[in-house]
């Protein structure tokens, strides 16, 4: 991970970072044994940053035991704690971008409109390709011209193909001539973006299954991901989204973009635990430098840390 994204990791999770550690700070002001009433002010704070209920509970609970033993804990003490936990229950899920045996692997990309789908492709392609792969890229949001021009510029700019047809054509025959572009081309990837609004004529969620089994009948394995990407100011609305399309075609990871707008950044967490997919990329910005695959050690540290350490702003103060 370059030390420039992290940094805007860091700076992006500002909003987030002083949301939970400024009331904990207050909170643990001085070193103290840990009482009822400080556990609920602390749950109050957590739950507040999005973190959900079950990583909430798990965190009090583990508070709670420290307390019975008698044990002290000041503001550095309590960040400790939340800080091993999160990276605990982060690390049970996290899992690299799949790559298939017989290329190319397919990921579809799909979520509500505005999310950053057509954009977190154009970022992903972008590592991909500095990487070293060829990759083909999926125009199948037919809804609107300017959807496939917008793919069109990302193609450009990373130097992978696109492949296109008119605005308001087959979504699902988009995908099956990428998919035979991309094997004839040797493409180790295909990308495939995917309209976010719902029709007036057909229903999303149709529309994606459908791309989806035209997929899956080229190759069996294929899709070999379907990323979700959700907006992390949504907040909680992120949770109820990816339970929809989870059951429509099956997610399986998340892209987790616009956590630089947020306070809400804890949303990562109660994705990850609550519906047990992981996340897989995070997005701090707009620039092509701004989404980097999940790292729970560095997006628990630009949650919790007071500086971003030896990686980003050394010493900076928050
Ligand atoms: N601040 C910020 N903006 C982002 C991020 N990711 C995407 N965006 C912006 O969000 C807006 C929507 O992004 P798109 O990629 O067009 O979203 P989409 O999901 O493809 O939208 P539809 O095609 O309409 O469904 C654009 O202005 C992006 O630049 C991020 O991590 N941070
Ligand atoms: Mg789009």
């Amino acid at each position: 991970m370059s030390p420039s994204f992290f940094s805007n990791l860091w700076s992006g999770l500002a909003k987030t970072r002083d949301a939970i550690i400024d009331p904990i700070e207050a909170l643990f002001s001085k070193k103290k044994v840990i009482d009822e009433e400080t556990l609920e002010e602390l749950e109050a704070v957590l739950i507040q940053a999005d973190l959900g209920v079950a990583a909430t509970t798990a965190i009090i609970n583990k508070m709670r035991e420290s307390g019975s033993r008698g044990e002290q804990v000041d503001a550095d003490g309590a960040v400790a704690l939340i800080e091993q936990e999160l990276i605990s229950i982060l690390g049970e899920r996290t899992a690299p971008l799949a790559r298939a045996d017989e290329p190319p692997t397919v990921v579809m990309v799909v979520g509500v409109n505005g999310t950053g789908k057509t954009t977190s492709i154009g970022k992903i392609a972008s590592m991909l390709a500095h990487e070293g792969n060829r990759v083909t890229l999926a125009a199948a949001d037919t809804f609107r011209a300017a959807a496939i021009e917008q793919l069109e510029v990302w193609g450009n700019r990373t130097g992978c193909n696109v492949v296109r047809h008119q605005e308001g054509s087959d979504p699902a025959a988009v995908a099956f001539d990428a998919y035979q572009a991309a094997r004839a081309r040797g493409s180790d990837y295909l990308l495939v973006d995917t309209a976010g609004r719902l029709h007036t004529k057909s229903n999303l969620m149709e529309e994606l299954k459908k791309i989806k089994r035209v997929i899956s009948r080229e190759c069996d394995e294929a899709p070999h991901e379907v990323l979700l990407v959700v907006d992390a100011t949504t907040g909680q609305n992120a949770i109820a989204q990816a339970r929809v399309f989870n059951e429509a075609v099956g997610v399986t990871g998340v892209v987790l973009t616009k956590l630089d707008g947020t306070a809400r950044g804890g949303i990562v967490v109660a994705i990850s635990q609550e519906l047990n997919i992981p996340v897989k990329y995070v997005g701090v910005g707009e620039g092509a430098e701004d989404l980097r695959p999940f790292s729970p050690e560095r997006f628990v540290q630009g949650l919790l840390r007071a500086d971003a350490g030896d990686d980003g702003r050394k010493g900076a103060k928050r």
